[in-house]
């Protein structure tokens, strides 16, 4: 057989079988058959080689133009099958419009966000910062900062729940047990940026957020909300936590008719330390003392580990549990009922 009719009937051959092809891959694969590195058609124009000039010539050109066909017929194949593919894929994703639409509900904000909100707009209201930070803390800023000694119960596997990674000292992060590392490291980043000058404004500051501990009943949940207060200037002191703290109190429940007393305490960061309650004089806790707060004055290993002197720089701290703040403003009685994430007790929080 000539080369020009085994050409010719190459193409013939290609396109009945490109016809026949029904995805790429299977074009493909049909596609070396004829121009792959040992197709037909690569393997007429090895023989070329061999041929002598003027035979070359000829039929050398009719290799090519049968190449070309391949080449157009495979290129038509490929935009038919892409075309296919995307007709039905159209049809597959097509859309009835007469249907009934799923309907939407309004999401609405839980009641320890609420309170959360709350929280901060009557601090910065009142001249504080809100503090941000890291959920996964490690041991010296979570702990050691705040003067919590090495054989704490709260640095204990059974209160604290560890990650099983460590930090640059070998110690393992765990999820903070309060929102303190917060503060501490705003406070250190405060005291760097003033860096000794005798203008350092006070370090004013509330820090909310979630923390985690090793604890699940009716009155306990292994995440929890915290808010932490820290007020630290050169004449801070105790009387002025009470006067912010009451008018914090005002705010947040939005009556005038609460009375405060603060009871001994122990807490490793602040010395002295405190229990703060509260009473309301009217409504169904009426005369109740509710413990609501801990607070006491910073201690001094506390301020020495922002990098300040203590014998210069005072003041206090104290923390709430905002989960408490807010079944108190509610009447809620049972603390999980914030974490069943069941609507029809979520959606009283969310009236219009
Ligand atoms: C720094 C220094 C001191 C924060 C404080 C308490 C007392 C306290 C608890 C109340 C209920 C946490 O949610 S709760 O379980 N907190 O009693 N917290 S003083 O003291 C600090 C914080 C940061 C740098």
């Amino acid at each position: 057989m000539s080369t020009t009719t085994h050409a010719r009937q190459l193409v013939d051959e290609a396109r009945e079988l490109f016809a026949s092809c029904h995805g790429a891959s299977e074009l493909e694969n049909a596609k070396a058959r004829y121009l792959g590195k040992s197709g037909a058609i690569t393997a007429l124009m090895k023989d070329l080689a061999r041929l002598p000039a003027e035979q070359k010539r000829e039929q050398g050109a009719e290799v090519n133009l049968a190449k070309q066909a391949i080449e157009q017929a495979l290129q038509a194949r490929r935009d038919a099958l892409a075309e296919a593919e995307l007709r039905q894929r159209l049809a597959e994703e097509a859309i009835d419009v007469t249907l009934d639409g799923r309907g939407q509900r309004r999401g609405g904000l839980h009641p320890v966000v609420r309170s959360w909100m709350r929280i901060e707009s009557l601090f910065r209201s009142m001249g504080f910062e809100v503090a941000e930070g890291p959920e996964i803390e490690d041991d010296w800023t979570n702990f050691t900062a705040l003067n919590s000694p090495q054989d704490h119960p709260a640095r204990s596997m059974q209160d604290t729940f560890y990650v099983d990674v460590e930090d640059e000292r070998g110690q393992p992060l765990l999820l903070r047990t309060h929102t303190s590392p917060m503060q501490v490291r705003h406070a250190r980043a405060h005291v760097q940026a003033f860096a000794g000058s005798p203008d350092m404004p006070d370090i004013r500051v509330i820090a909310p957020g979630r923390t985690y501990r090793v604890d699940s009943d009716a009155t306990h949940s292994p995440m929890f909300h915290q808010f932490e207060g820290l007020w630290i200037g050169r004449a801070v002191s105790m009387a002025d936590l009470k006067g912010l703290y009451t008018g914090f109190l005002h705010g947040f429940f939005e009556r005038d008719d609460i009375e405060l007393r603060f009871r001994p305490s122990y807490f490793p960061f602040t010395e002295p330390s405190a229990e703060i309650d509260m009473r309301f004089d009217s409504g169904p806790l009426r005369g109740r003392w509710l413990e609501i707060s801990g607070a006491g004055q910073v201690h001094p290993t506390v301020v020495r580990n922002f990098g300040l002197d203590p014998e210069e720089f005072m003041g206090f701290a104290f923390g709430s549990g905002i989960e408490r703040l807010t079944m108190l403003r509610y009447g809620i009685g049972d603390l999980r009922q914030f974490y069943g994430s069941d609507l029809r007790f979520l959606e009283q929080f969310n009236a219009a």
